[in-house]
């Protein structure tokens, strides 16, 4: 029963309740913080939630009982609980919970004080993977995947005064989730990202688009979205810098177009130029600072702004260094960007999900372009209509959440997936989907090698025709193969395409020294890196990388004692963040470019 419960949640990727479309640009609107301290319960056999015969209990955890005398039975009590931080993964908050999936229950006293004619929306950045989330008792919806945002109109919920907010949280993986079962890194359970209370207007703007027409050097266009169906409302834009101000109407189906005669100077790696815009409704003004650039391919060329550009990336987990767990902070995405620039780069591979909102755009501020990702790994359940409609659902929420930083340049759909026609099938519907959703950016996917014979290896991918670029991961030299091998090794890749490699690596020791033949030694993964930029530089449509990783990263799948110890080694800079030997091998190769 319960395991049939479990599995009914886990297909269906946004399940009861009343969440609403997700606010846009929310650190931009009227919020109070509820991050700090929540008190937590470890639930592993779901006590607080199915009762003794494995129903859901009308009387779980979520009501939040207290004891009322010395006769009342109450087996839990919230304000006795500990505490956690929030946001943060339990994992590294408690010892006890390092290899925990499970399920725990967190709960936070706010107060709240009306204000007339006001909603107010719940919202959570991300909690891993799934979220039952109850307002002062009572359930007000379910949330799976653990690596978007949602939020509830809570309005009618809040009490004035003293509320309190529970949210059960369960990290358990599932067959069909997504991602699926097996993955290498950490499955960081719980609130990994802010959790605000929102503040808007009745009426008010909730989403909107801006960017340059397609093709075009001289026109702003996009549209703004209020959250009724409301004609005849005037909603102005303004761009102070391009002495742009703009007054328009909503249509019946409450959206405006915008479409601004505009000549704004191009955001570039070299001079990531934001503007100010101001979009305002009634006397309420929702500021956001957007850049405006093209995105293209031609042939074998990546083109930004109509030039041919080389990305030079490199790939990131969500992961905080020296005291590891998730990243979530500005403070955590200013470390690894910092040192993604310093390596040179101009772009950054987020892989293999989307990250939180501060890497995005500090990204964009520090001119690095990006690749996001969809978690669409390994051995998906390509069968399955749940497993599909959750993928889509979160690519989704990932376009729509940053569709106006213009750093982003790819959306990329999956990460080495097995061919099969399931599998054919599943993809390309998420290409289209992600195509017909931004048509303005590049799609791509991380891919394998399709065959490799007398040292010529081969990508033709069925999925190549719905790509822009053709990416792939390939360990030649690590995962088979030896460093002489990566000397004389062919590539066949007939499309007229541009060839970025997603992946190549090796694992080192941070501090281990030896032969450069000798696997785990800083010399081993630098010489690696040597042959391997050599290799791909004989590629005539390669137009750039993102080695496989900057920092070493938890993953249960790392067990050699002594030298993984739980970490995937591929880090350019240990997890301590000391940086290895081919780190500056990989910034001499880039200061070339
Ligand atoms: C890959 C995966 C990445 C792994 C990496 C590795 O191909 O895409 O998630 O961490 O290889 O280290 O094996």
């Amino acid at each position: 029963m319960k395991n049939t419960l479990i599995l009914l949640i886990a297909l269906l990727p946004l399940a009861a309740g009343a969440q609403e479309q997700t606010l846009q640009n929310v650190y931009a609107r009227d919020y109070l913080s509820l991050n700090g301290s929540w008190n937590y319960i470890i639930d592993p056999f779901d006590n607080g939630f199915y009762d003794y015969r494995l129903k859901e209990n009308p009387n779980g955890f979520f009501r939040n009982q207290k004891a009322r005398n010395k006769q009342d039975l109450v087996e839990y009590n919230f304000d006795t609980a500990p505490l956690m931080q929030i946001p943060s993964d339990w994992n590294t908050r408690n010892p006890q919970l390092f290899f925990y999936e499970g399920t725990l229950w967190f709960k936070k006293d706010f107060t709240f004080a009306r204000k007339p004619g006001n909603r107010t929306f719940l919202y959570f950045g991300a909690a891993n993977y799934e979220a039952i989330v109850y307002l002062n008792g009572e359930k007000i919806g379910t949330h799976i995947g653990g690596f978007t945002p949602f939020n509830f109109d809570v309005t009618d919920k809040l009490k004035e005064g003293s509320n309190f907010v529970v949210v059960r949280v369960n990290n358990e993986r599932h067959p069909e989730g997504v991602p699926t079962v097996n993955a290498d890194w950490w499955n960081y359970g719980g609130i990994t990202r802010d959790v605000l209370l929102v503040d808007v207007p009745e009426l008010f703007i909730d989403d909107y688009a801006l960017q340059l027409e397609k093709g075009r050097y001289d026109r702003i266009t996009g549209w703004i979205k209020l959250n009724k169906s409301v004609a005849g409302q005037t909603v102005t834009i303004e761009i102070p810098e391009l002495k742009l101000k703009q007054p328009l109407v909503t249509g019946s189906d409450g959206r405006a177009e915008i479409s601004l005669k505009a000549k704004p100077a191009l955001w570039s790696p070299e001079n990531p130029k934001l503007y100010d815009i101001t979009l305002s409704l009634d006397n309420k003004a929702i500021k956001d600072k957007i850049g405006f650039r093209q995105i293209e391919t031609a042939g074998k060329e990546i083109r930004l702004n109509g030039s041919k550009i080389f990305l030079k990336g490199i790939s990131i987990h969500e992961e905080a260094p020296f005291r590891q767990g998730r990243a979530w902070s500005p403070d955590d995405a200013k470390i690894l960007l910092g040192w993604a620039k310093e390596l040179g780069c101009n772009f950054v591979r987020l892989a293999h999900y989307p990250h939180n909102e501060n890497m995005v755009r500090e990204a964009e501020r520090l001119g690095l372009m990006v690749w996001s990702e969809v978690p669409v790994y390994w051995t998906i359940h390509w069968e399955n209509p749940g497993t599909y409609a959750n993928a889509e659902r979160q690519l989704g929420d990932m376009i729509a959440r940053d569709k106006n930083r213009c750093n982003i340049i790819i959306w990329s759909v999956a990460n080495e997936t097995p061919h099969s026609d399931a599998r054919d099938r599943f993809l390309a519907n998420l290409a289209a989907f992600a195509r017909a959703k931004d048509p303005s950016r590049l799609i791509s996917m991380a891919m394998e090698v399709t065959g490799s014979r007398n040292n010529i290896s081969r990508v033709d991918d069925y999925m190549s025709q719905y790509v822009d670029i053709i990416s792939f991961n390939n360990y030649l030299g690590w995962y088979g193969g030896t460093l002489d091998d990566i000397n004389t090794r062919q590539w066949e890749i007939n499309y007229d395409k541009p060839v970025f490699i997603s992946e190549f690596g090796a694992g080192a020791l941070q501090g281990r020294h030896g032969a450069s033949n000798e696997l785990w030694t800083e010399e081993y993964q630098a010489e690696l890196y040597r042959r391997t930029l050599a290799m791909y530089s004989r590629i005539d449509a390669f137009s750039g990388c993102s080695p496989w990783i900057l920092v070493d990263f938890y993953s249960p799948r790392r067990q050699l004692n002594g030298i993984q110890d739980f970490f995937n080694r591929k880090g350019l800079i240990s997890n301590n963040g000391i940086k290895k030997q081919a780190f500056y091998v990989l910034q001499d190769f880039y200061k070339g470019k």
